[in-house]
């Protein structure tokens, strides 16, 4: 079955981007709750910046579930990434994110890596910028798979990495990887502007898509930009994705029409 995910930032030093909820945890999950979404995906700071069993509360509160933790402050507040030239930093970017892979795996939610992989800096070797990205896999693929999840990697787009930018190059550097434990995302925006056909690249994804961000062209809630969703929704369905769809959007106009445009087009393409 497919499911349906608002996303919920709580960054304090972050007050605009592709969420649609903004730091209000509680008035948040029941505004996704009462739209009838069946989970939240969650960027916090640091993973320990909600209490579990306080989360878990509220999850059975709402009966939500948790689809997804991001990484992204590690990036966004500490500087951190897996393919810093320094090792102490790419260090502290391992031990960051595994953190947060606990966190999630108390709720059997996956880390989502996006901004964290960073980028070949000038200088620098491709070839040996991707073996420290292959490297943080392995042992957080490994460290998410203990513990009863998976880990997700991110293909972005080129203004964002330079490292993988497509479904295709995603697929073929996991599949050099010894962990089965990590699995791609199919972030609907980027994918708008690095692949040629998005449907065609669902296809070649197929198995090792394990979460879907599902936002426009212009990155605002789906129905509200120009991706031809229909071709997409179907090689959804084709694959027989089963994990979350989770709404990476800007909360435009506002984060109550962007949470309802946004169910009203989950409903429209898989219920
Ligand atoms: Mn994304």
């Amino acid at each position: 079955m497919i499911k349906s995910s608002t996303t919920i930032a709580l960054v304090p030093q972050i007050n605009y981007g592709p969420w649609i909820y903004w730091h209000d945890l509680e008035k948040s999950m029941e505004k996704t709750s009462n739209l009838g979404f069946d989970a939240i995906e969650l960027f916090t700071p640091a993973s320990d910046t909600l209490e579990v069993e306080n989360l878990k509360q509220l999850l059975q509160k709402f009966d939500l579930e948790l689809s997804a933790v991001g990484t992204g402050a590690g990036k966004v507040i500490h500087g951190l990434t897996l393919t810093d030239p320094d090792s102490e930093i790419r260090k502290k970017a391992i031990s960051f994110i595994s953190d947060m892979i606990s966190f999630g795996a108390a709720f059997g939610a996956p880390a989502i890596i996006g901004s964290m992989q960073g980028n070949v800096l000038p200088g620098n070797d491709r070839e040996l910028t991707l073996s420290w990205l292959a490297e943080a896999l392995e042992i957080l693929g490994e460290k998410a798979g203990k513990l009863g999840t998976f880990l997700i990697y991110e293909p972005l787009n080129r203004y964002e990495t330079n490292l993988l930018n497509t479904m295709k190059s995603g697929v073929e550097f996991l599949e050099k990887l010894n962990t089965k434990r990590v699995k791609l995302l199919a972030d609907l925006f980027h994918m708008n502007i690095e692949e040629a056909d998005i449907a065609e690249s669902i296809r070649i994804g197929a198995s090792h898509i394990g979460h879907i961000h599902f936002a426009d062209s212009n990155r605002k809630p789906i129905g509200m930009g120009h991706t031809e969703m229909t071709s997409v929704a179907s090689a959804i369905k084709e694959i027989n994705y089963s994990h979350y769809i989770s709404a990476e959007a800007f909360p435009e106009p506002n984060s109550d029409e962007a949470a309802q445009k946004t169910i009203d087009s989950f409903n429209k393409y898989f219920l």
